[in-house]
């Protein structure tokens, strides 16, 4: 096998103090936290379509990388080439797991059947890559949104015939994740949403969309899929309004329609930043659910407020993450880099740039939100906080055996009660500024 990225060693770690670029400075794979090793906690993985398909192109401009990898894009032979520079890339760089869609593997053609049998084809080059690297598919999806066809959705259409064309994608890009061995399997409804009321009938089409869902989890099992499914909330982009919010949305909607045994959470921390949460807040939320799923690992910009898909450099945003992810017990999924160079990043050694840097990020967040769970004083804090309803009355009330006019009598007799407590923010900032950087 010629080597595609020529110059680009194997990436190691070593250390802080390294002036190598092309090195890991925190991601120590075999190092332990908290009782598993770096690699353990974080499953990285590859995302098919930025790093091997997107050229940076944007609403303005062209693409500025070539990921042609030698061959003519939109070719079989350029498709199998993106599978051997993805996996060259992965051995080099160490990460075990890879995210795709249906149209990044192959060229889509005109007919579905044509389609289906280049992704049969593909997917056997890939199953022998696999066997020969250790490598594992993380999860796998249909591309519903980019075809002018699903304008208005794919399960939220209002045609029954492209419905039918999503259903077909559907199947085939389970049939793959299976083959494939995947964890997962992923629906990001893009489209699935409307721009205005005045021509959408919104119950009608969540309905249907809830129906594909049912579909794919009845078929999936049929044919052996024991992974999760999962929903990857994201408020609007490219629709105005999107039916999967947030993750309260998802789960609420999951929930309503009798799916939530089968779904969990792809949680991707642009999306939430998006809907105006924080990245924690919808893993907590996640969660605190049982449905804390899987990652799409990347970052968003302050002053922008579209979907930049930066790759993570924000180290106390990762380190909030990883406290929620390490207080849920880890992800049944992983973290994908649902993440692309900045435009004038162009080349080969950017793209393992980005990664170091994710993974780096990550490593850190870990590191950090080990030492916070280790010092014990924010925990103890917020246990502190509520230790009221430790109480008798207080018990009363979290044993769901108390009634309105009981409680109304405690505070007759108590007149009013003392203010709350200080929730002493302030205090907490500084505490974690203390532990991060002393
Ligand atoms: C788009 C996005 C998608 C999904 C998979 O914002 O995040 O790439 O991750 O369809
Ligand atoms: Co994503």
């Amino acid at each position: 096998m010629t080597e595609i990225f020529k110059g680009i060693p194997e990436i190691k770690y070593e250390g802080a103090d390294s002036k190598n670029p092309l090195a890991f400075k925190f991601y120590d794979k075999d190092r332990v936290v908290l009782g598993k090793t770096m690699r353990e906690h974080l499953p990285f993985a590859m995302a098919w379509w930025h790093n091997l398909c997107a050229e940076g192109a944007d609403m303005f401009g062209r693409g500025t990388a070539n990921k042609s990898f030698g061959k003519k894009v939109g070719t079989m032979e350029h498709a199998k080439a993106k599978v051997d520079a993805g996996f060259e890339f992965m051995k080099k760089l160490g990460i075990e797991y890879f995210c795709w869609h249906d149209v990044d593997l192959v060229p889509e053609a005109d007919d579905i059947k044509e389609t289906g049998k280049r992704l049969d084809e593909i997917s056997d080059y890939i199953l022998e890559k696999m066997k020969g690297t250790g490598i594992k598919c993380l999860w796998g999806t249909a591309n519903m949104f980019g075809n002018p066809r699903f304008m208005n959705g794919a399960g939220s259409t209002n045609s029954a015939d492209v419905y039918c064309f999503a259903a077909a994608q559907v199947k085939k890009a389970l049939d793959i994740t299976v083959k494939l061995g995947g964890r997962g399997y992923v629906f990001w409804g893009g489209r699935e949403g409307y721009e205005t009321l005045l021509n959408t009938d919104v119950k009608f089409e969540q309905e249907n969309v809830a129906r594909l869902m049912r579909m794919a989890v009845d078929y999936g099992r049929s044919i052996g899929f024991k992974g999760d499914f999962y929903i990857e909330p994201k408020p609007k982009e490219p629709m105005k309004h999107q039916y999967d919010f947030d993750a309260a949305t998802a789960i609420g909607f999951l929930r309503y329609y009798g799916l939530d045994k089968d779904f969990k959470m792809n949680i991707e921390a642009n999306h939430a930043t998006l809907a105006g949460h924080t990245f924690e807040h919808d893993l907590r939320i996640s969660a605190m659910n049982g449905m804390l799923g899987s990652i799409d690992a990347n970052q968003g910009d302050f002053l922008l407020g579209w979907d930049t898909d930066e790759f993570p450099y924000d180290v106390y945003t990762a380190t909030k993450a990883m406290l929620e992810i390490l207080k849920a017990g880890g992800l049944p999924g992983g973290f994908n880099f649902d993440a692309k160079n900045r435009r004038p990043s162009y080349t080969e050694e950017d793209m393992f740039l980005g990664y170091i840097l994710g993974m780096d990020t990550f490593a850190l967040g870990l590191l950090n939100a080990a030492k916070i769970i280790e010092d014990g004083r924010l925990d103890a804090f917020v246990k502190e906080r509520y230790s009221s309803f430790d109480g008798a009355i207080g018990k009363k009330i979290t044993s769901g055996k108390a009634t309105l006019a009981e409680l109304a009598a405690y505070a007759e007799k108590m007149g009013k009660p003392e203010l709350p407590g200080s929730g002493k923010q302030e205090y907490l900032e500084q505490l974690i500024n203390q532990i991060l950087f002393k």
